[in-house]
């Protein structure tokens, strides 16, 4: 493959399924070893405490529930979920009888897996192309980044994509997008600043069906939820997609900064009841101690992380695996 997905593209000339490609398993292991270091600092902190919890351990009871509840809240899980987490912890811990600090460790892991994976649902890929696939968001999340992070991504997959910058309000938007579709190779569409996104988009849809092009990412203005303008100009976007692409758009992905925490997840509460969005990517993990909040994500807005993103480079994108994120948290 020219581009290990997390690699460099350094023979773009290479069809994508050339003998070079990485196996899945080595993509895989390639998958994890980068969320292991994108989770470090949180990893650090969370293995610590447990540690300090576990070793003091003889036997599991109430006095372990009770020292694991800060831990878990430090590592930004919030109290709703620690509250969850603490309870299914006891009730399994009473019915498989576990004795020492280990046990209660993979008990955990356990717990914090079924937690990710109850809210996964499967990515509906159209038929017909293009998927369309919107990016929303608070300002300065890192919609931007991330739409060109995946136009490659995708692209090394083998799919063809075509960007819209439907941010029209911010200076610069549409410039830094252009800067992202040519680093991945790209075509992009787009207006004038201050001209009307959805316009950009109802002409990008028109590309995209005219180019069969597989994939559509649209990168959209950074808003609050709490304005109703700008909410309703997102809903019409949606709707000036589906009138060319019916079921567009397929995802609406929210882009939410971990480093935010807490304050984020409020904010993505309202955001997605309001926007419809299907799906969480979850950027700047790597600058953050509080990697807990993937699973606050899980309960508090059930909806799956599906990306996480892990710098600022263009192949600093992980697709989102919950086995990878709970082994990486827990050592
Ligand atoms: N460390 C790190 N930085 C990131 C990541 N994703 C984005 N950034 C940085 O976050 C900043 C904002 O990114 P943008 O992509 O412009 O964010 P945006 O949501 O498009 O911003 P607006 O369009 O203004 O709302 C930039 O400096 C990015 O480099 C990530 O996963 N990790
Ligand atoms: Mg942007």
């Amino acid at each position: 493959m020219a581009f290990s997905l997390f690699g460099k593209r350094d023979k773009p000339e290479q069809e994508p399924d050339s003998p070079s490609s990485p196996e899945p398993a080595e993509q895989k292991r390639g998958f994890f070893d980068r969320m292991k270091q994108a989770v470090t600092r949180t990893r650090e902190t969370f293995t610590e405490s447990i540690g300090s919890v576990i070793a003091l351990t003889r036997e599991v009871d109430e006095t372990t529930f009770t020292e694991l509840e800060p831990v878990l809240l430090a590592a930004d899980l919030g109290a709703p979920t620690t509250a969850i987490v603490l309870e299914n912890l006891r009730q399994r811990a009473l019915r498989t009888g576990i004795q020492g600090g280990n046990e209660l460790k993979q008990l955990l892991k356990a717990e914090l897996k079924q937690i990710l994976d109850g809210v996964v649902q499967p990515i509906y890929h159209p038929a017909t192309p293009p998927e369309v696939i919107m990016m929303v968001g608070v300002n300065g999340t890192g919609k931007t980044t991330t739409t060109g992070k995946l136009a490659a991504l995708f692209t090394a997959e083998g799919r063809s994509v075509l960007l819209c910058a439907a941010d029209t309000f911010r200076a610069a938007a549409i410039e830094q997008l252009e800067v992202w579709a040519q680093r991945s190779n790209v075509q992009i569409i787009k207006t004038r600043q201050g001209g009307d996104p959805s316009a950009a988009l109802y002409d990008a849809c028109a590309a995209a069906k005219a180019r069969n092009t597989q994939v559509l990412i649209v990168d959209t203005a950074g808003r609050l939820h709490t304005k109703t303008d700008l909410m309703k100009e997102l809903d019409k976007m949606r709707r000036t997609a589906e009138k060319l692409v019916p079921g567009a758009p397929h995802q609406t992905l929210l882009v939410m900064d971990a480093t935010t925490g807490q304050n984020g997840l409020q904010q993505a509460r309202l955001f997605t009841e309001a926007a419809r969005v299907t799906g969480i990517v979850l950027t700047k993990l790597d600058g953050t101690a509080k990697g807990g909040i993937v699973l606050a994500i899980a309960t508090e807005l059930k909806l799956p992380v599906v990306y996480a993103g892990v710098g600022e480079k263009i192949d600093d994108i992980i697709p989102f695996d919950s086995a990878a994120f709970v082994d990486s948290l827990i050592d």
